[in-house]
Formats: structure tokens, C-alpha cells, sequence
């Protein structure tokens, strides 16, 4: 085969994966033109293929590519005390709406414990018919169910308010989406009897910070899951392990990790997570208190704060969009800082408080651009810009941020976080 057989053959078979008529496939390929490489003569059989492989280890746990191993969770920067310190989920390289297990961001108040699973015990008391105490084998007799959430800090992004982070996992890095499995808590709670008079319900972690935060009852008996497992398998310790709350699209916080007590209650609980924290200081100096649920949301991940667009021509931004109230209706992406927007395609599946992957063809003339994301919800809240989320906030807020991200493209192709 001469060079330029190859050539037309690799056009080809892209353009049929790709769906294209002969019409539109070089077009497209030039503008691709430099994306690939052609294979220098020697490496038509690469060593990998004259040798056999390493063989299947036993037993073992598998480990992905080591040449995927500079994708990690990397702590907040500057928090330096690792007891009550955060990890950062690395979204830029996420692909597919399910964060894996190793990635997904961790926020300890006193540590990760390190709990054997037959001696972990859930306490169900307060304003209930039975008092009850729960062995694991005996929350996972109750039937479970399976379901893709995200999971985001209300602190995520928090930097955005003032200053600006350099890049997606320290601007958005508080966030992950996985499989979680588990008994719904509405189950539980039944079991116990709940008094009519509960409102209420307390929730405690068995960590040395006995992370406790107050839990609307109605949201305990709608979605709430007492979760045992994540993604296929048992929960990681520092997701929890042997029992964490989910408590679907409410802020992270209040996901309580090692979960050992559930107490009833008339009213809120009032713990130092819902009073002296967890709480947004509006400028007439007064605090907007249980702000529970995380609104929609969105960021592109590609290109983003960081990275460079290597040519001019086709480039696909992709991104994620999320809402606490329940499933992505529509995601915008502008080029143009906000002046004009179009529809993103988003990938299917498109789940309540899940993650929802989207992406837009873009072609780059190597002009500066800035390249927005705007999310809209099946409540019809739409995601603010950073100035209309300021003009009704105010800047001392720590929590709760969810403006439109902006990351500008300069004409080199690098890309930096921008308040737009
Ligand atoms: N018991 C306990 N639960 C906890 C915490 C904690 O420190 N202790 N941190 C909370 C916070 S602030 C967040 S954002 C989430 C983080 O969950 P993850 O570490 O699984 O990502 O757990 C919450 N539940
Ligand atoms: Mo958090």
C-alpha cells in the first residue's frame, strides 16, 4: 500500500465510525488534518505484538494502565493538616459520567476510621414506636436498590467567589457521581414505627468528629438510601465503609459517612454543622440557614483552566451538568463570553441528581474565546452568571456557589480561568 492508500483508508474508516456521507468525510478529515499520525515504516508490527503479554495475576485487584497513573486526587492547595483536609476529584480526565472509586473526592472532618464491619452497629431512636439497633447483616436483609448520584460539597467552587482557581479540579473538584447501593431509609425507619409528631431526623457519623447534621424528614422518606456499596462493590473507607447516608442532590455534608445514629426529632438538631457552619452570610449581615438542596450546575472539563487546544479547526468541548432538584432539561455552551448560546448535545443517560455529559462541536479559528456552560433544570432554574449570582448574594458566602464558569482560550491555545 503506498502512502496515500493509507491515508484515504484511515479517512475512510473514520468517517463510517463516524456516521458521514463521502461528502462531508473530507471536509472533516482536513480540518482534522494533523490530529493523527501516520505509522512510521518500522513500527507496522510493534514489540508489543512479536511477544505475549503478562499473564493473568492471581489473586489480585486490578490496576488500571501505569500509564494513566499521573491521574490522582490531589489535596485542596494550601490545606496542609491531612486529618480534616480534602482530595480533589481530577474531572479533567474523567470520561463517562461515573467518577471510579479511587477518584472520587474525599472530605474528612477527623480522618478516615478504620471500622470492622461486624462491629458496626446503626442506633434508630428518638421519636419512634421501638428503639432498634442494626447489625450490617441486618440492614442488608432489608431489599436495596441501585442508583447513579452525584455528590458535591456545598463548598465546591468555594475559591470562585473571590479569587480563582488555576484549573477544574481545584475549581470543581468537590464533586463526583457514582453507582450507589443500598436500603432505602424510608425502610428503616418504618421498621422502627415513626411517630406522627417526627419531623426531624438526626444523623451521626461514628468518625471522631461525630459528624452530626439535622435531615428534613420528608427528604429521609422520598430518596434518602442507607448506602453500603459503590460502584459494584463495597464502599471505600474514606466514602464511608461500613454505612454512609446518601441523601440524593443535598449538599455533601450532610451525606454522613459512617453513619452509627438516627434519632427522631419535632425540630432541627441545631449542631455546629447548621449553625456555626454550612450556613451562607448574606450582605444585610444576616445567614441563609439549611440550604440544603445543590442547584443546578455546570462546567466544561474540555478544554478547560490548564490545558491547550493544540491546532485551529474541530475541537469537541465536553462537560458535565448536574441539579439537586432532579434531571438536566437543556445544557448552553457559548464561545463568545456570553453573548450568543447554543444547545449542547447531552449524552444519554440523562438521570435525576445524576451527572449529565454533554458536548458541542466547535470549530477554533485561533482567535481568543471564551467558552461558557449553562445549565438549565426540569424546574426551569437556570444556572446564574457569576455577576447575577454576586448581585443576589453578595460576596461572603463560602458555600453554594454555582455560577457559569468561564475558561478563555488565547490565541497560543492555552487556556485560563477567567471572571467573565
Ligand atoms: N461522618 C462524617 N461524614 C461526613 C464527613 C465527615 O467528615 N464525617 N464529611 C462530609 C462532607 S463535608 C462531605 S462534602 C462528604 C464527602 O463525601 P466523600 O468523602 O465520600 O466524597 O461527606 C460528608 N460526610
Ligand atoms: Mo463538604
Amino acid at each position: 500500500m503506498s502512502q496515500s492508500e493509507v491515508k484515504r483508508g484511515r479517512r475512510l474508516l473514520f468517517g463510517r465510525a463516524l456516521g458521514l456521507t463521502a461528502a462531508s468525510v473530507f471536509p472533516l478529515s482536513a480540518r482534522l488534518a494533523g490530529s493523527g499520525s501516520e505509522p512510521a515504516s518500522g513500527d507496522l508490527v510493534p514489540p508489543w505484538t512479536k511477544t505475549q503479554g503478562h499473564p493473568i495475576l492471581t489473586p489480585a485487584y486490578g490496576e488500571r494502565s501505569k500509564y494513566e497513573a499521573a491521574v490522582v486526587r490531589v489535596p485542596i492547595p494550601g490545606r496542609v493538616n491531612t486529618l480534616t483536609a480534602a482530595s480533589l476529584t481530577p474531572l479533567q480526565d474523567q470520561r463517562g459520567i461515573v467518577t471510579p472509586s479511587g477518584l472520587v473526592f474525599e472530605r474528612h472532618h477527623a480522618g478516615v476510621p478504620d471500622i470492622p464491619p461486624e462491629r458496626h452497629r446503626l442506633l434508630v431512636h428518638g421519636l419512634v414506636e421501638r428503639p432498634l439497633t442494626f447489625t450490617m447483616d441486618d440492614v442488608m436483609r432489608f431489599p436495596s436498590v441501585s442508583r447513579f448520584h452525584f455528590l458535591e460539597c456545598s463548598g465546591n467552587s468555594a475559591g470562585e467567589w473571590k479569587r480563582m482557581g488555576s484549573d477544574i479540579q481545584v475549581t470543581h473538584g468537590l464533586l463526583s457521581c457514582c453507582e450507589w447501593t443500598g436500603v432505602p431509609l424510608a425502610l428503616i425507619l418504618q421498621e422502627a414505627g415513626i411517630d406522627p409528631r417526627a419531623k426531624w431526623l438526626l444523623a451521626e457519623g461514628a468518625d471522631a468528629a461525630a459528624m452530626t447534621r439535622s435531615v428534613p424528614l420528608d427528604k429521609a422518606l422520598d430518596d434518602a438510601l442507607l448506602v453500603y456499596a459503590q460502584n459494584g462493590e463495597m464502599l471505600r473507607p474514606e466514602q464511608g465503609y461500613p454505612l454512609r447516608l446518601l441523601l440524593p442532590g443535598f449538599e455533601g455534608n450532610m451525606n454522613i459517612k459512617w453513619l452509627r445514629r438516627l434519632k427522631l426529632g419535632e425540630q432541627p438538631f441545631m449542631t455546629r454543622e447548621e449553625t456555626s457552619k454550612y450556613t451562607d452570610l448574606m450582605p444585610d449581615g444576616t445567614a441563609r440557614q439549611f440550604t440544603f438542596v445543590m442547584e443546578a450546575k455546570s462546567v466544561i472539563v474540555r478544554p478547560s483552566g490548564g490545558q491547550t487546544v493544540r491546532s485551529r479547526g474541530f475541537v469537541e468541548i465536553q462537560g458535565y451538568a448536574w441539579s439537586g432538584r432532579g434531571r438536566i432539561l437543556r445544557l448552553d455552551v457559548s464561545v463568545d463570553g456570553g453573548r450568543t448560546w447554543r444547545a449542547a448535545q447531552l449524552q444519554e443517560p440523562v438521570l435525576s441528581k445524576c451527572l449529565t455529559a454533554f458536548r458541542m462541536p466547535w470549530q477554533w479559528d485561533g482567535e481568543p474565546a471564551v467558552l461558557q456552560s449553562r445549565a438549565v433544570d426540569e424546574t426551569g432554574y437556570v444556572q446564574p452568571s457569576r455577576s447575577a449570582l454576586l448581585a443576589a448574594r453578595g460576596s461572603e458566602s463560602y458555600y453554594h456557589y454555582n455560577g457559569i464558569q468561564s475558561w478563555r482560550v488565547a490565541s497560543d491555545g492555552s487556556v485560563e480561568n477567567v471572571h467573565a
